[in-house]
């Protein structure tokens, strides 16, 4: 794979940490040191961060692998530490949410004293619906405070929720309610999207007639006002039941291996995988990560920008961020041309978490947009998500962290529950476009299919060596399937799906997931290598490519661009320059044998693209399940563009 895979890492910028933020640094180089020592103090170190009930007996109990327990013995709330630890330290006041809606000025900020009542409230009102510990919550919801209320209700009394993305299908709920057995779904009216109000309730009206009797109780929020069917012996009110109830609620203490949510993931084929997280690792893991990755201190301002219903949202917009009591943004729209930096001016955002995706979008745009606003207070930025391509990056770094911004680039996955590679802002020279190395108290490698490390300056597969807090335990209810995916390649390995690759200084370029690395007349090609030459054109805004069947090569390098705004249609000669681009770029192997100019990308909502789909127009067949797109009439749109180009 080396050969073909050295584009990439020729970059050659490097861009050192602000000087002020390396002096203050919450974490400091001596970090990589003192983990390697002895992982399990170190993570002990950052479980001591936490409030405890009882403290454990025993760090890690790794005795029956690949099944992991973490702060064996240990007892701890995660709503506790999320929110009535920061009210008892005296910082009630503090604000933990701004909430800015879709509609302009419907905002709301609440206190984490505010925050404590509602999820007390909340955890008096589910126990009334008879939701006891060990049941499971299913939650289809807006991006509203209610629902990461309802995620610490939950937490609170141990019962376990899913989270389901309310972009999702009545059928994709479905499925995953009866997976999980949920006797309660927690849900709104509707929510905002694109300006106007667009329902949620009748999708679970739907799912719930789909799964028999299972669901007792459907807890309705009221967020949009549009009429709903009830069914008076199964529909509650969030207000009737949730407002009146009392904000005195006695949080019990939990197992630390208790389990906090599952989250469901989709696998390569059928069904999909619903991933365990549990309390005390989990919770020890993201607010670690959370606290030195984004180098936070009390007075910024952090916003993530990601749903709810995607990990990120879980472990980046409620556990870590509230566990280390910070005050942050969450927005209920979706990204539009300048709204996003109004906000971060308006609320003086200092801490800016989003995806590649999005960074692309507004590229394509143009910077006259950000350019129009102050945002000055930023200070870190961080992407996750998707391989950054090194333009992408340097824009980001450009426009809108005004060049002062230090980029953490972190890779993890809902299985890792935290982030595992990134660089420390205020140790690492940034190269754009790599997540550099593993944090410290992680043990990670790439390696060939024997299980080698490749070493420096040679590519393969990424793999995880030892146990992480926040690490999943099993899928729900398949212990079998558990190992069978992720660690029945390699024994004593955790096989990530990822491709990566090191540099010759032992930097990590994720190379994205294996099954999208391309086999072209022998060669190794990945996609992402080649999507990053596309992207490195002037007049490309974004690209996709895939690897079709081909009679001759075997497979051949099909490549979806969009262009930027700037370049109109791009002219008539647009795909043999952009042919001829990568073949400067990579290599006259990686000369894509087709492009296609189209208006839109199938993207899943955390962003990542739906290559499985584009493969299928590039092999003229008909399009597969495009159920978890975020938008299923993007591949309407991309089939006419078919036959319109060479
Ligand atoms: C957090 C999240 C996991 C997959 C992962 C990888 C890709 C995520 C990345 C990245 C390159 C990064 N991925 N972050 N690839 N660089 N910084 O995205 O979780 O939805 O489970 O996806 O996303 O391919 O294996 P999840």
């Amino acid at each position: 794979m080396s050969e073909t895979l050295s584009n990439l890492s020729r970059e050659e910028r490097r861009f050192e940490p602000p000087a002020d933020l390396a002096a203050n640094a919450n974490l400091k180089e001596e970090a990589y040191d003192r983990a390697a020592s002895d992982r399990e103090a170190f993570w002990a170190e950052a479980a001591e961060r936490l409030d405890w009930g009882q403290k454990w007996d025993q760090v890690l109990d790794w005795s029956n692998p690949p099944f992991a327990k973490w702060f064996v013995g240990g007892t701890i709330n995660a709503a506790v530490n999320c929110v009535d630890r920061h009210v008892t330290a005296g910082n009630g006041d503090k604000v933990a949410i701004h909430w800015v809606g879709e509609p302009e000025d419907d905002t709301r900020d609440i206190t984490y004293s505010q925050l404590k009542d509602e999820v007390s409230r909340a955890a008096n009102a589910l126990t009334e619906l008879g939701v006891q510990k060990g049941d499971r919550v299913a939650i289809y919801m807006p991006m509203i405070p209610e629902v990461a209320i309802a995620m610490l209700a939950c937490a609170r009394l141990g019962a376990p929720h899913t989270v389901v993305f309310g972009g999702f299908s009545a059928d994709a709920l479905a499925s995953r309610v009866v997976d999980c057995e949920a006797k309660v779904i927690i849900t709104a009216d509707g929510g905002y999207r694109r300006g106007a109000p667009s329902a949620l309730k009748p999708a679970v009206d739907e799912a719930v007639e789909k799964t028999g009797d299972l669901v007792r109780n459907v807890l309705v929020v009221r967020r949009t006002g549009q009429d709903v069917d009830w069914n008076d012996s199964r529909d509650v009110w969030w207000h009737d039941v949730v407002d009146g109830a009392s904000a005195e609620h006695e949080a019990q203490m939990h197992d630390s291996e208790h389990p906090l949510y599952v989250m469901y993931t989709s696998g390569t084929t059928g069904k999909p995988k619903g991933i365990l997280h549990t309390t005390g690792g989990y919770l020890t893991g993201t607010s670690f990560t959370h606290w030195s990755v984004f180098d936070l201190k009390d007075d910024d301002v952090y916003w993530c920008t990601a749903d709810v219903g995607w990990v990120t949202g879980h472990s980046y917009l409620v556990y870590g961020p509230l566990a280390n009591g910070a005050t942050q943004v969450m927005y209920e729209g979706t990204p539009e041309k300048g709204r996003w930096w109004q906000i971060v001016q308006d609320y003086k955002v200092s801490i800016f978490y989003t995806a590649p995706t999005a960074i692309r979008t507004f590229m394509k745009q143009g910077r006259e947009i950000p350019d129009g606003y102050d945002m000055s207070s930023l200070r870190l930025l961080g992407s996750v998500g998707e391989p950054i391509n090194p333009e992408a990056y340097v824009w980001y770094r450009e426009v809108i962290g005004g060049e002062r911004c230090p980029i953490v680039d972190t890779w993890w996955q809902t299985e890792t529950g935290q982030i595992m590679i990134s660089p420390l802002p205020g140790v690492t020279a940034g190269k754009p476009g790599s997540a550099m190395k593993a944090l410290p108290g992680t043990a990670i490698d790439v390696v060939n299919d024997e299980a080698e490390s490749v070493g420096n300056g040679n590519g393969g597969y990424l793999v995880i060596k030892e146990p992480w807090p926040a690490m999943l335990r099993t899928l729900w209810g398949d212990d079998q399937r558990f190992k069978d995916t992720y660690w029945s390649r390699w024994e004593g390995l955790y096989f990530a799906g990822d491709g990566a690759k090191l540099d010759e200084d032992g930097d990590i370029w994720l190379l994205g997931r294996v099954d999208d690395v391309m086999n072209v007349s022998g060669h190794r090609l990945s996609t992402t290598e080649i999507e990053s030459a596309l992207v490195s054109h002037p007049k490309v805004a974004e690209a996709a490519v895939v690897g079709a069947a081909d009679d001759t090569t075997g497979q051949a390098v099909c490549a979806f661009v969009i262009l930027r705004d700037s370049a109109g249609d791009g002219g008539e000669d647009i795909v043999e320059e952009l042919r001829k681009h990568v073949q400067k770029e990579i290599g006259a192997i990686a000369k894509p044998r087709q492009i296609m100019v189209v208006p839109e990308l199938p993207k899943t909502r955390s962003g990542k693209i739906m290559r499985r789909l584009l493969k299928d127009v590039a092999e003229h067949r008909e399009v597969g399940d495009v159920t978890t797109l975020a938008d299923s009439t993007v591949m309407d749109l991309i089939k006419g563009k078919e036959g319109s180009s060479s």
